[in-house]
């Protein structure tokens, strides 16, 4: 599936678990959650993508900080490898063993800890599932500042230690500026209680954020503090048709300008995205048929005042129709409308799996330059594959997709290095949200300095002298512990 995945070899510093080790846990955690069935070991050592395969025989699933400590401290004194697991939802790889490396799952750790309804700060353990924080909240009158299509799976701390961005980064930002604060378990044991619920706060370096998209690689998140935003009253959804790309771009730059600050996404998806999403997945249809545009934009407003919101997206669609960017298009009639219209933005992962087989590219680039590798790639691989590009077009992050019917080294060898070395020639970043994982651990030069990655591994080797925290993620393994 990758070159990475090809060049690696089980470090033979790594022990393997043994009776004695199985023995140590059941007395650590108890008898059941210290899991050896061979069904839901298999669950956990496959991606969401089915791509990605390990062949742990160790499953465990701690209930408190204290118990993660115990684990890692016991772990690192015997060289035993670990995985950090959340929702297992990951898209590069991340997420499951290489080889035999004991899973550490979070699930068991959900309780919510504390939520201040005047700061809308929520301290919870890190297994919370994302949209069941969300529903908590609702409750209170606040959201989540983030929201992604796996919401239903995804852990908070499967968030954070991914940084992932998803559908409301436009409006809330990245959790590098939303999480106030985090506990995490470093691989010898020691609990780093950086869990403060302020907004503000100077006094020397900001450590928790080398665990925000570090992806299991320094530590394992054990609690998370986030600030929470206020659920507004209205909220608007326009699936508008464009084009050209182009119209795409000064489509987003109006709805910055007029809708400011009730904007609160900006998502887009090409003919081929919807193309997928109509062959793949039951009971969606186009929005505005027939379905023969070349690009389709989601726009969503968010605000605390119906009439005023309302208006002010109805003159944005006005002037942006008569301007001739928008092709045509459809305000959302009530949720269960809305709804339709996400689900096919959100359905196009789903979709794209049912179809075959997937090589996924998530890029940040120049807005400008962001959809001319779609168009590169067609014309490179021809009538072989179908090349999708959709994404967060308000963050300038595209999500590249090449779907096949099955894996081809002769396909790869067409998309590999050119995205990346294409992404590179223009300043882009090869992981815009998702992160690197297992997939692109060798890939990282292409977009940081080799200063840059030396003093990565530096860090990595200060936090896990053993290296035994998801090994062969992140970094290239020449440069790990
Ligand atoms: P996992 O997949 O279990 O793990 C991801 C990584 O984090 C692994 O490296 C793992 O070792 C590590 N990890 C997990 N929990 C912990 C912990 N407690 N402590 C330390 N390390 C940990 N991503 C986006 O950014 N934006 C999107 O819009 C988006 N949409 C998606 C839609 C679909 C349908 C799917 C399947 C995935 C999507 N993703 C998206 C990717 C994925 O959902 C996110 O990366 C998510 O944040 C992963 O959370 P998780 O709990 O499933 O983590
Ligand atoms: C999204 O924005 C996710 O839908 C998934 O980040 C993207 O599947 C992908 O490539
Ligand atoms: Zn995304």
């Amino acid at each position: 599936f990758g070159s990475t995945t090809k060049l690696i070899q089980r470090n033979p510093s790594f022990a393997t678990v043994s009776a004695e080790d199985i023995k140590h846990f059941k007395e650590i955690l108890g008898e059941k959650s210290v899991i050896e069935d061979e069904d839901r070991l298999s669950i956990a050592n496959v991606d969401w993508m089915n791509k990605y395969k390990g062949s742990s025989k160790l499953l465990l699933q701690p209930r408190s900080s204290d118990e993660v400590s115990r684990i890692l401290k016991y772990c690192n004194s015997r060289r035993l490898a670990v995985v950090p697991q959340g929702g297992n939802t990951g898209l590069v790889g991340g997420s499951v063993p290489v080889f035999d490396e004991v899973i550490i799952n979070l699930g068991s750790m959900n309780s919510i800890i504390s939520f201040d309804e005047v700061s809308g700060i929520l301290v919870c353990e890190a297994g919370c599932i994302l949209e069941n924080l969300d529903s908590f909240l609702a409750n209170k009158g606040f959201i989540m500042p983030l929201d992604l299509g796996a919401k239903g799976s995804c852990q908070i701390g499967g968030n954070v230690s991914t940084n992932a961005g998803g559908l409301r980064f436009v409006r809330y930002g990245s959790l590098h500026g939303n999480i106030l604060g985090l506990e995490a378990v470093l691989a010898n044991g020691t609990v780093l209680d950086m869990l403060s619920t302020l907004c503000k706060d100077n006094t020397g370096y900001d450590l928790k954020q080398l665990f925000i998209g570090s992806e299991g690689s320094l530590g394992i998140v054990t609690k998370v503090s986030i600030l929470t935003p206020p659920k507004l009253s209205s909220t608007n959804l326009a699936f508008l048709a464009c084009n050209d790309y182009i119209s795409c771009q000064k489509l987003l730059l109006e709805a910055k300008r007029k809708l400011g600050e009730v904007l609160s996404a900006f998502e887009f998806l090409d003919n081929q995205s919807m193309d997928m999403v109509l062959t793949h997945l039951e009971g969606v249809r186009n929005p505005i048929p027939p379905s023969e545009y070349n690009f389709y934009v989601l726009i969503e407003t968010t605000g605390s005042d119906e009439s005023y919101d309302r208006e002010k997206l109805e003159a944005f669609l006005l002037s942006s129709m008569e301007g001739g960017l928008i092709s045509d298009g459809v305000v959302a009639q009530d949720m269960n409308q809305a709804s339709s219209f996400w689900r096919i933005r959100e359905g196009i992962t789903e979709a794209v799996m049912k179809a075959g087989a997937v090589y996924k590219y998530d890029l940040s680039l120049p807005v400008e330059k962001m959809y001319q590798i779609v168009e590169e790639m067609r014309l490179r691989l021809g009538p072989a594959a179908k090349v999708l590009g959709y994404g967060h077009l308000g963050d300038a992050n595209l999500h590249l997709n090449i779907s096949t019917s099955q894996y081809d080294d002769n396909v790869f060898a067409q998309i590999e290095p050119f995205v990346y070395e294409w992404t590179s020639g223009n300043r882009g970043s090869i992981s815009a949200e998702h992160g690197l994982g297992l997939m692109k651990a060798n890939e990282i030069h292409y977009s940081k300095s080799s200063e840059t990655v030396q003093l990565m591994a530096s860090i990595k080797k200060l936090f896990d002298s053993n290296g035994i925290l998801n090994p062969y993620k992140v970094l290239p393994q020449s440069l790990l512990p």
